[in-house]
């Protein structure tokens, strides 16, 4: 069957790169663990400064939590639950939880 009108190849401009969805890796207060245990474990998990674990350490310490960095979902609940054992195997409560970024 023809038609006048000249069909095209289907084309978009969107590129097929989608990107895997990024989650958050959050650091929890808690009124035992001492800072500088947390400083040790952020920058031991996370290849992180002494600078910038003692940041993100005050952070969480004076609003309550604070975001350490995002990746993909498995890398993110990898790090979260080994940077929580570590605090754990020293008996102390420090948590680390992981949310998806909105
Ligand atoms: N609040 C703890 C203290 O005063 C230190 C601390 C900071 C613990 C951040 C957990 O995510 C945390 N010793």
């Amino acid at each position: 069957m023809s038609t006048d009108t000249p069909t095209r190849p289907k084309t978009s401009t969107r590129p097929k790169v989608a990107r895997p969805p990024l989650h958050k890796v959050i650091l929890v207060n808690d009124d035992f663990t001492p800072r500088e245990f947390v400083v040790r474990v952020l920058k031991a998990e996370f290849r992180i400064t002494e600078d910038q674990a003692n940041r993100i350490m005050v952070t969480a310490h004076t609003k309550g939590s604070c975001v350490v960095a995002v990746f993909t979902r498995e890398v993110a609940e990898t790090k979260s639950k080994r940077a929580t054992e570590m605090a754990r195997s020293e008996g102390f409560p420090l948590l680390f939880t992981t949310e998806p970024e909105e």
